[in-house]
């Protein structure tokens, strides 16, 4: 009942809304929607209360809510379930349990604050609380395991579109995972995969913003290197409003790969947002560390290293540092 008025109050923001009419609309007592009041004004929603004329809200409070992201959400699926959380371990974990579990495709996992956030390779994420977007989208997509790499193609993109419409800043993509403003990382993305041989039973994208991170909100040692978006805009960004719009761009880029059957669909507007390309990269996997130019990406999204001696080599995944970007000096 609490979100069902919270809509009500978030749809009529200009005007009053009676006691009355809430009660009648959602066949609850007067008291009943009285004392909902009183808990979205104890959770940080201000509202003016007129006798005679009702209710009318006039401040929302920054906390990741369901309904309001879904007040701004567009999207026929992504993000039309959601499960928000004040703290978590890691919302990629939870996602994963929720999907083990037969959630739908698109159900949205957020925290205010993740107490182990996960990067890659056993890394952690800082997540502190209510100053970034940690989330965990469940994706169940009908395509061959081989393609799930380019889900991160797709966050990634998504980030940088979002990032792009929401606050105007210019952002990039360091291959495969990092979203960058202004040489600094500002986002990072995990995607963990449950598939048989050639069935994906679920993809979990699990995409960190920071957003209103201040400077001292960063540990000393990631100062050089990760930013926030307000640190960027010099304002305060609204993150209902940025994860609806992140989840609206999102669902626009899969289901235009999915009409197209490919991922070429947006190769060259991948290769226009991708910072590594051109750059000096050092490539540290498993069994040893190379240096080269990334040259190229290929169809599926492998990125091509042209070493000294003029070798051409596929890089899949794995660590590819950036000259100039991120703190690699
Ligand atoms: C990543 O890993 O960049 C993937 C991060 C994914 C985080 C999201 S949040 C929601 C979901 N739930 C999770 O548990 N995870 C996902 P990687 O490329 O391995 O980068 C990790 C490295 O980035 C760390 O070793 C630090 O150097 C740096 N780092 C950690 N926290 C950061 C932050 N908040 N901003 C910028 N850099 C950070």
């Amino acid at each position: 009942m609490r979100d069902q008025i919270l809509t009500i109050l978030l749809e009529n923001q200009d005007s009053f809304v009676s006691g009355e009419d809430i009660s009648q609309k959602l066949g609850v007592s007067r008291t009943a929607v009285w004392k909902t009041m009183g808990q979205l004004k104890e959770s940080g929603f201000e509202m003016q209360s007129v006798p005679n004329k009702g209710y009318r809200l006039t401040s929302l409070p920054d906390k990741l809510e369901p309904a309001l992201i879904q007040h701004y959400l567009t999207t026929k699926q992504f993000g039309r379930v959601i499960e928000t959380h004040v703290t978590m371990d890691s919302t990629n974990t939870r996602a994963k349990e929720l999907a083990q579990d037969g959630a739908a495709h698109g159900t949205l996992v957020t925290a205010e604050e993740q107490k182990s956030g996960r990067g890659r390779l056993g890394r952690s994420w800082e997540s502190p609380r209510s100053l970034g977007l940690w989330m965990s989208l469940i994706l169940r997509p009908s395509f061959s395991p081989r393609h799930a790499p380019q889900m991160t193609v797709l966050a990634g993109l998504a980030v940088v579109h979002t990032i792009c419409k929401t606050t105007g800043l210019e952002a990039f993509i360091k291959w495969p995972n990092d979203i960058i403003v202004n040489s600094k990382k500002v986002c990072g993305i995990l995607t963990e995969m449950q598939a048989d041989l050639d069935l994906i039973d679920y993809i979990v994208a699990g995409i960190g913003i920071n957003v209103n991170t201040p400077k001292e909100g960063f540990p000393r040692e990631l100062r050089n290197s990760a930013t926030s978006l307000k640190l960027e805009l010099g304002a305060h960004i609204d993150r209902c409003r940025l994860s609806a719009e992140l989840m609206a761009v999102f669902e626009g880029l899969y289901e235009r790969c999915l009409a197209a059957g490919n991922f070429s669909e947006i190769l060259n507007e991948y290769k226009s947002k991708c910072i590594t390309l051109g750059r000096q990269v050092r490539v540290t996997g498993p069994s040893e560390t190379f240096e080269g130019t990334a040259a190229d990406l290929t169809d599926d999204f492998q990125l091509l290293v042209e070493t000294k001696t003029g070798e051409l080599r596929g890089v899949f995944s794995g660590d590819v540092s950036v000259r100039g970007i991120a703190a690699y000096l």
